[in-house]
């Protein structure tokens, strides 16, 4: 029934969750500002800007523009260098045989991720060219909540938003799904917020779904 399916890429096809931690700990350090797993949980899918005014929320002071992008860009340069250290050992089977499946089945799959590192990360999991569009940080101006980045993916597909599933493990996924008329599978964390039209228990349940 799903024409194509469009994939978040932290939390559903990988976990970069740590890798982030250590990198915003890092700037957190420097500030000295107060953070921790629960708060790089609120990151979630959430754009590298709008991460760090979340960590100042416990930041006592203000800080000029051109700090954050400093900040921002001193963050990015040791993520990188931790992305170094994925390969496609990081991939699991469980997400590859239920990707070549869904293939099978014959629908479009395609990236959707808030992410300027996607095409890093895919290219370090052995997935460079793996994927019939991948759609990022660097093709967007509004991140998620807004539905720009599946609405870009669903384009790229040539297919309509109708006839896409979205898979997110974040909330504002979720939302950025729904805003842009397409229904959407829940997994992980997201699964709580009761807002997808499916919720999985495990990736490879994917494949009851879209039979
Ligand atoms: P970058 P997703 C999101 O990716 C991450 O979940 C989020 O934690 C991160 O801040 C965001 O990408 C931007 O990442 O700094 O690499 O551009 O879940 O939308 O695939
Ligand atoms: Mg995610």
């Amino acid at each position: 029934r799903y024409r194509a399916i469009i994939f978040d890429l932290d939390g559903v096809i990988c976990h970069t969750d740590k890798y982030h931690y250590m990198a915003w700990k890092q700037v957190a350090d420097e500030l000295h500002i107060y953070f921790d797993e629960t708060i790089n949980n609120r990151l979630r899918g959430v754009s590298r800007m709008e991460s760090f005014e979340i960590i100042l929320e416990r930041y006592d002071g203000t800080m000029s523009q051109e700090e954050k992008i400093k900040y921002t860009t001193q963050k990015n340069e040791v993520y990188k260098e931790l992305l170094k250290n994925m390969s496609p050992a990081d991939l699991s089977d469980e997400v590859k045989e239920t990707l070549d499946a869904l293939r099978e089945q014959g629908h479009k799959l395609a990236i959707g991720s808030s992410s300027k590192n996607a095409g890093f990360i895919l290219n370090q999991l052995g997935l460079g060219d793996y994927f019939d569009a991948v759609s990022d940080g660097n093709n967007i101006t509004n991140s998620k909540p807004d539905p720009e980045v599946f609405v870009k993916a669903a384009q790229f597909v040539g297919e309509n938003p109708k006839d896409c599933l979205v898979v997110e493990d974040a909330k504002a996924g979720l939302e950025a799904a729904i805003a842009g008329g397409m229904e959407c599978a829940a997994i992980g964390d997201a699964v709580s917020c009761g807002l997808a039209t499916w919720n999985l228990n495990t990736f490879s349940d994917l494949k009851k779904v879209t039979g």
